[in-house]
């Protein structure tokens, strides 16, 4: 059962958001909040694999250990003061969302679109504080730990995820501790959390406690087994998938989401139909998106706003104006290309037991009124 004073957290700060049933606090976006360059803080998602912590208070610090020349301990006053302080806007999706498209059911939460959000992140660059530590020649990854609790299985952290040294020195890897330009909430990582654009949500650690540089893969909770791990080759959906291996996600792939019109949208006879929405990939962006008013028939380019300079990993805004279907129902989809001309599946990604990246083109179901007088 959620528990209710998370809960009651929830609801003050975000009152528009779809709880998912599941003992930790996690609650998605409705897509009609999302119809925004930046998603107000408000509005935006919430994952937690665990318990949220205690509010952080003045005793708060940040170890940086493991195979580094200088171990070093930070307050937040302190990594502001010492390294240059960068702005990246980025969208932060988890490897789940989209998951209850998938026809063969995977565990996990049944995530809707509404599992990401784009906003502005401030922080300082992860390489600029590895290199005050001194990384080690045998450096390979490095490992985030947080105080937050499991809440279900084995006592210990809720999750442990990390990243490989290249993403870690990426210059749009930051340790964050302002969203949107306002400090970070609790439920969003308060004080400091890892934003590491292109990767899913999991490895953006919130509640940042200690960076440690290891010298091999992290092995942390949720790092091993099929966690945010996907199969090697193909699998049959459903079926036992054996000793196949799985590798850790190291990228999001490229998605189109309609924000208008909305499920269930009624068009007058003759009225044309504009459609809008966002297209991101992960760390290759998205190169066109069409749409279609008759269930993939027939397609149409949609106008793709050129990210500006500087903002791959942000969401883009498309936009189309298709001529008013024939009366009755009508099937909407976008599908986004990236810029490696890799196109969103029609019907869902391949499948994988724990239902991740399932960038299946989206199905907005409406209506054109077909009588005189309707609309
Ligand atoms: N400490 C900690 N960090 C975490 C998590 C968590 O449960 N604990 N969840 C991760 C997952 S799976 C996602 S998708 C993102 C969600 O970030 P948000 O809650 O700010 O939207 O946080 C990541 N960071
Ligand atoms: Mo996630």
């Amino acid at each position: 059962m959620l528990n209710l004073a998370e809960r009651s957290v929830l609801d003050a700060a975000k009152p528009g958001l779809v709880v998912h049933s599941d003992a930790a606090l996690n609650a998605e976006t409705p897509l009609r909040l999302l119809d925004a360059a930046l998603t107000p803080v408000a509005a935006f998602f919430v994952r937690n694999n665990g318990a949220l912590p205690a509010p952080p208070t003045g005793e708060w610090r940040l170890a940086i250990d493991g195979e580094v020349e200088r171990p070093l301990t930070l307050d937040l006053a302190e990594l502001q003061a010492q390294f240059p302080v960068v702005r990246v806007t980025a969208v932060l999706e988890c490897a789940g969302n989209g998951r209850a498209g998938f026809r063969a059911p995977t565990d996990g939460l049944q995530w809707s679109l509404g599992a990401v959000g784009c906003a502005e992140w401030t922080g300082v660059r992860m390489a600029d504080v590895l290199r005050a530590a001194g990384v080690r020649p045998g450096a390979q990854y490095v490992a985030h730990h947080s105080p937050d609790l499991a809440t279900q299985g084995p006592p210990g952290p809720a999750i442990s995820r990390g990243l490989p040294l290249a993403k870690a020195l990426a210059p749009e890897t930051l340790l964050a501790f302002e969203m949107n330009g306002a400090p970070l909430t609790l439920l969003h990582g308060a004080p400091l959390r890892v934003v590491a654009p292109g990767f899913p949500g999991s490895a953006w650690q919130k509640w940042l406690t200690r960076l440690e540089v290891r010298d091999r893969e992290h092995d942390g909770m949720k790092m091993n087994g099929t966690d945010y791990r996907l199969p090697r080759v193909p699998l049959e959906p459903g079926k036992p998938w054996g000793d196949t291996p799985f590798d850790v996600i190291t990228d999001m792939p490229v998605r189109a989401m309609i924000t208008s019109p909305l499920a269930g949208f009624a068009l007058g006879p003759g009225d044309p139909l504009a459609v809008r929405g966002f297209a991101w990939g992960g760390h290759v962006p998205p190169a066109r998106v069409e749409v279609s008013a008759d269930g993939g028939a027939s397609w149409t380019a949609a106008e793709l706003e050129s990210g500006p300079e500087g903002m791959a990993f942000a969401w883009r805004r498309f936009a189309a104006e298709l001529p008013s279907p024939a009366p009755g129902q009508v099937q909407l989809m976008a599908r986004a290309t990236d810029q490696l001309g890799r196109s969103q599946p029609l019907d869902s990604a391949p499948w994988n037991p724990r239902g991740y990246c399932n960038n299946g083109v989206q199905v907005v179901v409406g209506e054109v009124g077909g009588g005189r007088g309707e609309g």
